[in-house]
């Protein structure tokens, strides 16, 4: 029955049990270990034959509400609650990954996946070919026989370039690749990238499903049996899971993720709309505007435009860190999804594991600037960018 309320009544309700205690809100189990009642229980829980709790590295009730709630939410059969989005990446793409495994990924994404990808993996015989993924005859060219998966996050951090996820996993699955899909710039909400053919879902739920800027965490979602894996062979043992208290905190966040979202989008939008008509702006980069390249998949595969905008000043790089900072009421800080409105320098800051060549082969600019648009007053925020210009 989940399944078929709308999300909005999801965010609030699905994965929730109701608590012995009547305590209208889910109790947080802070509890790392969980007891048993024999020695022989606990011979069982450990075999699979009796369900129950164990450790929390294997499992929650905390935890595990905040992970129906979100396979609930991207029409997944399960998933896996993460220390970080860095660990749902790393979880999702071990999980398919092993020694002389092939890997096809987006050359443009966030600064710390990059690193993941191209300086460890290889360290463990996974060859790693990065291509632009708005380029499908290209991606169709990196396959190879050893192929297992293929990466991309859509909207790209940092310059939100937006790739076909239909096309791409009809592509992948041609060729029995499976297809990873990094959603945390759109959450369910605004895309699923499972109901156009992906195989597993990532976030990093730091961002917007938490929305408070106060948690890190990510989340892994796909089949029961995938999920399984990430949580039985690779989380078990790297050790990357989520705390309770922390999964308290993001079941409590993404109650009003559908308010916040709402805010989110409508003052992106109106603030893409005074960037592009600003005289001091190059260009702005929003699927939310009619010039913007990935505009055409707004509606088809992704509800609204988000909260994120890239723009370039026409400025050398010296003049567009001056601009930030001027700026009084938008934070400098990277990070994004947060109720406060913040700006960063992908360059500097959250692109920089990525080299001067390689961050000009992804199209990421030296005076590329990202704003993540907070809950303030839009018109406030637009005061604000009006008086450092
Ligand atoms: N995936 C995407 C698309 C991200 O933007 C980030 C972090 C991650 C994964 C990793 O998540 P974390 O481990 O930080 O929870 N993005 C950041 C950013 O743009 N600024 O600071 C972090």
């Amino acid at each position: 029955m989940q399944d078929r309320w709308k999300q909005a009544t999801q965010l609030v309700h699905a994965g929730h049990e109701k608590d012995p205690s009547g305590a209208l809100v889910s109790p947080l189990y802070q509890s790392a270990t969980f007891t048993f009642t024999s020695a022989e229980q606990g011979g069982r829980r450990f075999a699979g034959d009796e369900p129950g709790y164990i450790y929390t590295r294997l499992g929650n009730p905390t935890t595990s509400e905040l992970e129906r709630k979100v396979a609930v939410l991207e029409g997944a059969q399960a998933a896996a609650a993460t220390a970080s989005g860095m660990a749902a990446v790393s979880t999702a793409l071990l999980s398919y990954l092993s020694q002389g495994d092939h890997l096809v990924a987006s050359n443009a994404v966030y600064g710390c996946t990059y690193s993941f990808m191209t300086e460890h993996l290889p360290r463990y015989g996974v060859k790693v070919s990065l291509v632009d993924c708005k380029d499908i005859a290209a991606v169709s060219a990196a396959i190879t026989p050893q192929t297992k998966v293929l990466f991309f996050e859509t909207p790209v951090n940092p310059h939100l370039d937006v790739f076909d996820i239909a096309a791409l996993t009809a592509l992948a699955r041609e060729h029995g690749v499976a297809t990873v899909v990094d959603n945390t710039f759109m959450t369910p909400l605004l895309q699923q990238p499972l109901k156009l053919g992906a195989d597993m879902v990532i976030h990093s739920a730091t961002k917007y499903l938490n929305g408070h800027g106060d948690v890190i965490a990510g989340m892994v979602c796909g089949s029961q049996e995938m999920i399984d894996k990430a949580k039985y062979e690779v989380l078990k043992d790297f050790g990357g899971v989520l705390s309770p208290r922390d999964a308290w905190l993001i079941l409590r966040g993404m109650k009003t993720l559908d308010v916040r979202l709402s805010r989110h989008c409508s003052s992106a939008g109106q603030i893409a709309e005074y960037l592009d008509n600003h005289p001091l702006v190059d260009k702005v980069y929003y699927p939310g505007l009619k010039t913007h390249k990935g505009h055409a998949l707004l509606g088809k595969q992704m509800k609204q435009a988000g909260g994120v905008i890239a723009f370039e000043l026409k400025q050398d790089l010296a003049g567009s860190i001056a601009f930030v900072n001027r700026l009084k009421l938008w934070t400098i800080a990277v990070s994004l999804g947060d109720a406060e409105s913040l700006i960063q320098h992908p360059a500097s800051m959250t692109h920089s594991p990525y080299s001067p060549e390689e961050r000009q082969a992804a199209g990421i600019t030296d005076n590329l600037l990202r704003l993540s648009v907070g809950l303030e007053d839009c018109e406030d925020l637009i005061a604000d960018l009006a008086q450092a210009f």
